[in-house]
């Protein structure tokens, strides 16, 4: 599966950009999952020592147990050296629309905390414009979700809820909370655009992340061999 061999080259590519010592955000999404898995995989080989997870999802946490990566939380730290996370869509200008997971609150937190954000996708993410592929996905308390998604349809968007797929009715978050993935025809400025869902009252959190990416890893299939760039 190419796309597969891809997320596996950037997931490797990313935590070769681990050094002992760091604090690394672990984000959420099956790419992510991949560089979670080469993490661990050079603690195990000795590559690397003394690294310690910030996790950003019930699957980040997961995983980082699985593959041997100590866990610590904010509390206990005063910065995080690089996160790793995935990404729904990645533009020109490196914003992102995230939340694919429905994690996209815990990993805006860590994402934007980091000295070092590094996004990890498949060349399948790449877009021209935000919004033309996925929707801007949006945290929601259960109590406003009606109120919101009116709110949402008067900037323009067409809401709808989030429903589970192994789960019966919505998908409830982390947090507790529920999602609402918005379809905008046209997202001319992605940094208004997040401040104004921000600010709706019962939105938490939404999926439109700017200003915050240093490096995009873009996994490739190049002459049929997988590369990254
Ligand atoms: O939920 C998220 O934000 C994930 O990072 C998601 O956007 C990317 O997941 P994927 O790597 O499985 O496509």
């Amino acid at each position: 599966d190419p796309v597969k061999v891809m997320k596996q080259e950037v997931g490797k590519a990313a935590a070769q950009r681990v050094e002992s010592g760091m604090i690394v955000g672990l984000g959420t999404g099956s790419t992510t999952a991949y560089a979670i898995e080469f993490i661990g995989d050079r603690l195990k080989k000795g590559e690397i020592s003394n690294i310690v997870g910030v996790p950003t999802s019930f699957q980040a946490e997961v995983l980082a147990k699985q593959y041997g990566i100590p866990l610590t939380t904010l509390d206990a730290i005063d910065h995080i050296d690089v996160a790793i996370d995935g990404a729904d869509e990645v533009d020109p200008q490196k914003n992102l629309i995230k939340g694919g997971g429905a994690a996209h609150t815990r990993e805006k937190v860590v994402d934007y905390l980091a000295k070092t954000f590094i996004v990890v996708v498949d060349e399948g993410k790449l877009v021209d414009k935000l919004g033309s592929t996925f929707k801007v996905p949006v945290e929601v308390i259960p109590m406003a979700i009606s109120p919101v998604m009116r709110a949402l349809e008067a900037l323009g968007g067409q809401p709808e809820l989030r429903m589970g797929i192994k789960k019966a009715g919505p998908v409830v978050t982390d947090q507790g909370n529920l999602v609402v993935d918005v379809k905008f025809n046209d997202i001319p400025n992605p940094v208004e655009l997040e401040q104004k869902i921000n600010n709706i009252p019962g939105v938490l959190e939404n999926g439109v992340f700017v200003n915050c990416v240093n490096t995009v890893l873009v996994g490739e299939i190049k002459d049929g061999q997988p590369s990254v760039r």
